[in-house]
């Protein structure tokens, strides 16, 4: 494995899950790989979960680990050309080049505007780490995808499964603020991959790229949805068009207890951070159905599956 950006970089993604889940058991097993090896965590937006799991995945492989918060640096230049005359003090050129100098590993966060769909679709920050660093990138989400989420995600629902097959529903749920299409988008694609069977719910309107929706199932009727499903994951995103743009939606899309009784006993999921009593009520976080601890903790063997690969512990 070359870099971690999509499911598309895996080989067998499955097999990846599986390494996760033998590192829960033993996490200080490969101390030696990552010896005096550095990894270099990038972050243009905030994070709670991603940067201390991939932090701890790191220390548990025995690396070093330095966390640059880009606020605190250089503004960067990513457009070809430009005469640097303005807000921007270093280009990506450079700065890739000169994190390469000092890291093993690259990991960057960076969130798209929400203004121009094709720019953020374009994953230009993500791509010109990619292009620009001569190490290894790994995506800590990028303006359209959340590999590292989706991948704890298969890890979570393969521990948790009662069914060889289970049905996976993946909700559209009320937000007060809009929010990136990418943790949506990284679910589909690797669900898809998955042994599950996927279905995607949301209102009209709220439809997400073609590209990543590709055959699942859709349907507009969230009880439809939830009819029998094994696991239900549930995240907010802005609209393709208007883009960035939440619309009005007439029906309460919120998941409650009332709508979790119409599933088979299933689980309920979320990436985190979420809106306790608007993206799901206290009664289905606080129930024993709610996996939203178990997930976050799964961050860390996720991180520490991809760090291992990547450092050539397993090819
Ligand atoms: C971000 C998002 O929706 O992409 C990060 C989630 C992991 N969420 C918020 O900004 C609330
Ligand atoms: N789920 C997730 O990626 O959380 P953070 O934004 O806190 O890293």
């Amino acid at each position: 494995m070359k870099k971690f950006t999509s499911v598309y970089d895996v080989d067998d993604p499955a097999s990846l899950v599986a390494e996760a889940l033998a590192l829960k058991k033993t996490p200080f097993a490969n101390q030696a790989l990552g010896r005096n090896k550095t990894v270099i965590l990038v972050f243009f937006n905030p994070s709670l979960r991603t940067r201390l799991s991939t932090e701890l995945a790191a220390k548990n492989l025995g690396c070093n680990v330095m966390t640059l918060n880009v606020a605190d640096g250089w503004k960067l230049e990513f457009a070809d050309g430009t005469v640097m005359n303005g807000g921007t003090a270093e280009h990506i050129r450079e700065a890739a080049g000169v994190m390469s100098q000092y890291a093993d590993i690259l990991a960057v966060r960076s969130f798209p505007g929400l203004e121009d769909k094709d720019k953020d679709y374009a994953d230009e920050v993500m791509n010109a780490f990619v292009k620009y660093a001569s190490v290894p990138v790994v995506s800590l989400e990028s303006a359209i995808r959340h590999p590292l989420q989706s991948l704890a995600d298969w890890v979570t629902i393969e521990e948790y499964k009662k069914q060889i097959r289970p049905k996976v529903v993946l909700t559209w749920a009320p937000h007060p603020r809009a929010l990136p299409q990418a943790v949506s988008n990284s679910f589909l694609e690797w669900m898809q991959a998955a042994p599950v069977d996927l279905v995607l719910t949301h209102p009209e309107g709220y439809e997400l790229d073609p590209a990543f929706v590709k055959n699942t199932p859709v349907a507009y009727s969230q009880k439809e949805a939830f009819a029998g499903a094994d696991f239900v994951y549930a995240k907010n995103w802005s609209p393709l068009t208007p883009y960035g743009k939440p619309q009005p939606v007439a029906e309460n899309w919120q998941v409650t207890k009332e709508k979790m009784d119409m599933t088979d006993n299933g689980y309920f999921m979320h990436c985190l951070p979420v809106r306790r009593n608007v993206v799901v009520s206290d009664a289905v976080l606080d129930s024993s159905q709610s996996l939203v601890l178990p997930q976050a903790g799964n961050r860390l063997y996720a991180a520490q599956a991809v760090l291992q690969r990547l450092l050539g512990g397993v090819d």
